[in-house]
């Protein structure tokens, strides 16, 4: 009996002590992790988890997906998000996500570091999103196949719908894309919308493929599967970098830029380490790291060097992109549809 009651008071004792044990795992995992949406190319956000994980011990987990997908989540999610910080990727569905209260004001003490451009960002979108980065847009072309093609350097947006590039043009769609979405936008400002759009659909008839990542016909007219792809020049640079036979052309009419950002996610289960996480984004050292992956975008911290190897922006033609306009929920989605409806599907 006496032994009965010292077991059951022993078996109490082991249970409690599992369940404390059990719920003190359970916050420290909780202190200790972080999700990450990330919007660059899978080796920057690679880079950027391991030397966060080693600074800080947190563990990140990390998911890769172009800008337009991170933000569908990022809204299937809203009543239980998954993610706690979503870092990379073109600024216009940060800013959607902005005011659609999906991600949440932050001012990090690393603001004063910033560039100007970086900062506006963050006061445009009430503090809801940060810029990392920019880059400008434009297109590539492989000279090998331009060469054996007979086909003329392109150097404007009007090239590319040149008969010679019959379905020698690639591009990413816009839904899912930033870079094709930043390419809409573009296209729009510099002609006008109506221009802009017969613009479009002359060029689809151009157009191989529609990809889902925006760097994809980069990477495609590296591998010669392509003549022109239309790509953030930053990403093109990489395939030169690594001696694809690819020229990077900066068009004639003017060019639209991204300004790559960070969000913190509304209702993050680890908010404390997503905003760790914002600030060291944020520092001169964290920022080295984009050159080291062979991403060259312009850094947003005025003291992280320029890589040699980044378009100079300063020599090309940028337009005055009007973010606010062109990041709002409901200029996104008009443009979006319009594009859907008449543009993608049209016959060639
Ligand atoms: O590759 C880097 C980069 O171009 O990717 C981001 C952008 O969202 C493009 O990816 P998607 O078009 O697939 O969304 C850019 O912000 C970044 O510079």
């Amino acid at each position: 009996m006496k032994l009965k009651k010292t077991f059951a008071a022993a078996t109490m004792l082991a249970g409690t002590m599992t369940a404390l044990s059990f719920m003190s795992a359970g916050a420290a995992q909780a202190q200790g992790e972080l999700v990450m949406y990330c919007g660059v190319q899978e080796e920057w956000c690679r880079a950027m988890t391991t030397a966060f994980e080693r600074e800080t011990g947190i563990k990140v987990s990390m998911t890769r997906k172009s800008a337009g997908e991170v933000y569908a989540q990022v809204k299937a999610e809203a009543a239980n998000p998954r993610a706690d910080i979503w870092w990379g990727g073109t600024g216009d569905p940060h800013m959607q996500a902005a005011e659609e209260g999906l991600t949440v004001e932050y001012k990090s003490p690393k603001m004063s570091e910033l560039q100007d451009w970086a900062v506006r960002q963050w006061e445009q979108s009430k503090q809801r999103t940060v810029g990392i980065y920019s880059g400008a847009l434009g297109f590539g072309y492989n000279t090998d196949l331009a060469k054996s093609n007979n086909i003329a350097e392109p150097k404007c947006w009007a090239d590319l719908l040149k008969a010679e590039f019959k379905d020698e043009v690639q591009v990413a769609d816009p839904n899912s894309s930033g870079t094709a979405y930043t390419l809409l936008a573009t296209i729009v400002q510099i002609m006008g919308e109506d221009k802009g759009f017969e613009y479009l659909k002359a060029l689809h008839k151009n157009v191989n493929q529609y990809t889902k990542s925006g760097a994809a016909p980069a990477k495609a007219m590296a591998l010669g599967e392509t003549t022109a792809g239309i790509a953030f020049m930053h990403d093109i640079v990489t395939m030169v970098v690594d001696k694809a036979p690819v020229k990077v052309v900066a068009p004639c009419e003017g060019t639209g830029y991204e300004i790559g950002s960070m969000s913190i996610i509304k209702g993050a289960k680890n908010m404390d380490n997503a905003k760790k996480f914002y600030d060291w984004a944020l520092t001169a050292d964290a920022q080295k790291l984009g050159a080291d992956a062979k991403s060259y975008q312009v850094p947003s911290n005025k003291s992280t060097p320029i890589p040699p190897q980044s378009p100079k922006l300063s020599d090309i033609k940028l337009i005055n992109f009007d973010f606010a306009k062109y990041g709002s929920s409901a200029e996104r989605r008009r443009l979006l549809s319009k594009w859907d409806n008449e543009v993608k599907n049209l016959p060639k």
